[in-house]
């Protein structure tokens, strides 16, 4: 049977290689748990019974302990163990067993899925010693879904959550859904739009919600919900939402009471407030920390959080929208409650397919930032382009912010590891929907398994990644899998190269954010015009952040400043973030401005054509129905990137006057 690609990287197929499925056999005849079989020993338990069935083709039986065991896999809660932190696990070999060891359930949930990918992935056993412990706490997705079961930004379908069904019929694609999310260590989960429908709160939908928190919680998934600041004005009839207000402050407390009755593991609410027109605390002359503390005061009693969003932007032509969360929240650190924490962007302005990192990390030591990445491609190519993110993220999670002198990077901002945090988070706005495949672009699988890996490790590489989830989810002939390893890792690159390369940012198409659109200069709001970010004229093109321009740079420490300030020495990918560049500019290397931008567009819409080829060198170890769904979607992606690069290249040229390099003028 053809694969539709539902079972995600979760494949069990019988491991074609004879050799090594009959060592793990040999190795593995039973699973033996201790103590009583609790809901997520019972998760971890089935998913390796599931698992090793499939793969090794034989029935491996369940066991209490006390019988004798030769040639099992052991799950041991061990107290004693020394793992940084109670989510971690050790898997290691004593005598013929092999024992998967933690303190908690959870890791013992963990630990089952690592051994199963190291399975997949035909590792030896023989030694097996792997310790492994999360870096940040609360791993989550960020669903950007709606009541009426449409996803903000979604291109994979309609919602995986079906409310209108919910709380008495539940899909078992629930389950699926938080197998796949335990497998890679993701532990929160937002159900709901960030532009929140006060409704979520209502006796009409928490029964809904809780159903969802009733299966994810077998998989240690706990369940936060997205709130409108203004809910007890919109839900509770009162005449104010102001967060200073003492029944306003009460109705916070007994709403979220009523939440835990329902949902006792319940995480926190994530609240986007003042901000793209949402309500918030500055409608009542309050702060933000204002409002994230009314908040953080309900969820105290409960141990709840409170994620407070940093995504905000003023409507001014003359403005820089780069500085707007850095000049309105780094005055606030300290002012937030322990339970209160804020999530920041990768980048200052949103989702762009390259971006300096916000200047916010760093710059709050006192406040505990959370890390938002998106995992779905509002700014990516929708569910038509090829393009692994594990480079965009990684390059922001390493990027130096010098807070703490050299080697203070994103990373170990958000991992609490400069500032000992109590509360540590990374979110991923989530790619996920009802289409068969999850992800729309079957290949975009790839970006939630590494979003979840990452937040778990995020020293990983994106190689390995690649490489543990191409073995996992569509081969391990080696060629191929390297080819695709190679493939995944220049995709986001060649992404760049044909929409915005160079540092440009925010050409895409108004509204809908499909397509090109560089010469867009009206909108409702003047920043979310193309023209006010490349900023192209006679002269060149880019935005000047520097001193003679926004002086947005000042936001970051002098060493990162020194990186990006000078025009001569700027690394070229971040070259037309913060300079107006001529056109005749020669550049490091070795073309001149413009010359060098025709290459970008051209080269990189010729990568494309070139992830075709090794698509095709590939074929017959790829499932059919997967390798012509990808061939499709990259034939669509290659008609996408010359649109790109003609639409941008002929606009920029009525400013430039030059022309076009004569190896690009050949016709198509
Ligand atoms: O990127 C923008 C999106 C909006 C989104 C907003 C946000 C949920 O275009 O659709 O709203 O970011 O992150 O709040």
């Amino acid at each position: 049977k053809a694969d539709d690609g539902y079972r995600l990287w979760l494949k069990y197929d019988l491991l074609k290689d004879e050799q090594l499925r009959k060592t793990y056999a040999s190795t593995i005849s039973s699973i033996v748990y201790e103590g009583e079989k609790s809901p997520v020993i019972q998760s971890a338990t089935e998913e390796l019974q599931l698992g090793l069935k499939g793969l090794l083709g034989k029935e491996i039986s369940l066991k209490h302990t006390n019988t004798t065991n030769l040639g099992s896999i052991i799950l041991k809660k061990d107290n004693t163990e020394k793992l940084t932190n109670d989510e971690g696990y050790h898997i290691y070999r004593q005598g013929k067993n092999i024992i998967v060891s933690a303190k908690t359930d959870n890791g013992i949930l963990y630990g089952s899925f690592a051994l199963l990918r190291n399975i997949q992935t035909g590792q030896s056993l023989a030694k097996t010693d792997i310790t492994s412990s999360p870096k940040i706490q609360y791993r989550m997705l960020n669903h950007w879904d709606n009541p009426n079961g449409t996803i903000e930004r979604g291109y994979a379908g309609a919602s995986l959550w079906k409310w209108f069904e919910l709380p008495e019929r539940l899909d078992p694609r629930y389950k699926d859904y938080a197998r796949a999310n335990a497998s890679i260590g993701i532990n929160c989960t937002v159900v709901n739009n960030v532009n929140a429908s006060a409704r979520f709160l209502t006796t009409e939908y928490l029964p809904k919600v809780q159903a969802l928190a009733n299966v994810f919680r077998p998989y240690g998934i706990r369940v936060f919900m997205s709130v409108n600041f203004a809910a007890p004005k919109i839900l509770g009839g009162l005449s104010t939402s102001d967060p200073l207000d003492p029944k306003v402050r009460q109705w916070w407390i007994d709403k979220t009471k009523e939440i835990y009755a329902a949902i006792p593991d319940f995480g926190g609410f994530l609240v986007k407030a003042n901000s793209e027109g949402e309500p918030g605390p500055q409608d009542y002359g309050r702060n933000h920390a204002d409002g994230a503390n009314m908040l953080a005061e309900a969820l105290a009693p409960f141990q709840g959080t409170v994620i407070w969003r940093a995504f905000v932007y003023k409507a001014d032509a003359n403005g820089d929208r780069f500085k707007a969360a850095y000049e309105e929240f780094k005055p606030l650190d300290g002012q937030f409650k322990s339970n209160a924490i804020v999530q920041v962007k990768n980048g200052p302005i949103d989702f762009q397919p390259r971006e300096p990192f916000s200047p916010l990390f760093g710059a709050m030591p006192k406040t505990p930032l959370v890390m938002e990445f998106q995992i779905t491609q509002e700014y990516l190519g929708f569910s038509t382009n090829l393009v692994y993110l594990a480079p965009l993220f990684k390059e922001c999670l390493d990027a130096d912010t010098y807070a703490n002198g050299a080697g203070s990077t994103v990373s170990k901002i958000v991992d609490g590891s400069i500032n000992h945090y109590q509360k540590t988070a990374i979110a991923g706005v989530a790619n996920t929907g009802s289409d068969r495949n999850w992800t729309g672009h079957f290949m975009s699988q790839a970006n939630w398994y590494a979003f979840g890996r990452l937040a778990w490790d995020y020293t990983l590489s994106s190689e390995l990644i690649a490489d543990e989830w191409i073995k996992m989810t569509l081969t391990k002939d080696a060629v191929p899998v390297k080819i695709i390893t190679n493939l995944l890792t220049g995709s986001r690159e060649n992404y760049v190269n044909f929409t915005t390369p160079l540092g440009l940012h925010h050409l895409m198409g108004q509204g809908l954010h499909f397509g090109p659109h560089p010469w867009l200069e009206k909108s409702a709001r003047p920043d979310w015009t193309a023209t006010y970010y490349h900023r192209a004229d006679a002269n060149g093109i880019g935005f000047d952040r520097t001193k003679s321009g926004s002086n947005a740079l000042a936001q970051y420490s002098p060493e990162v400043q020194k990186q990006w300030e000078n025009p001569e020495t700027c690394p070229l990918p971040y070259l037309l973030w913060f300079h107006h560049v001529a056109w005749n500019k020669k550049l490091s290397s070795g073309r001149i401005l413009w010359d060098e931008l025709c290459y970008r567009y051209y080269s990189g819409a010729e990568s494309v054509q070139k992830m075709q080829n090794d698509w095709k060198s590939v074929k017959t170890s790829i499932d059919p129905e997967i390798f012509e769904d990808v061939s499709g979607r990259l034939l669509a992606q290659q008609r996408e990137a010359i649109w790109w690069r003609d639409a941008c290249v002929l606009y920029f040229q009525e400013f430039s006057k030059l022309p076009i390099p004569a190896p690009y003028q050949k016709p198509e």
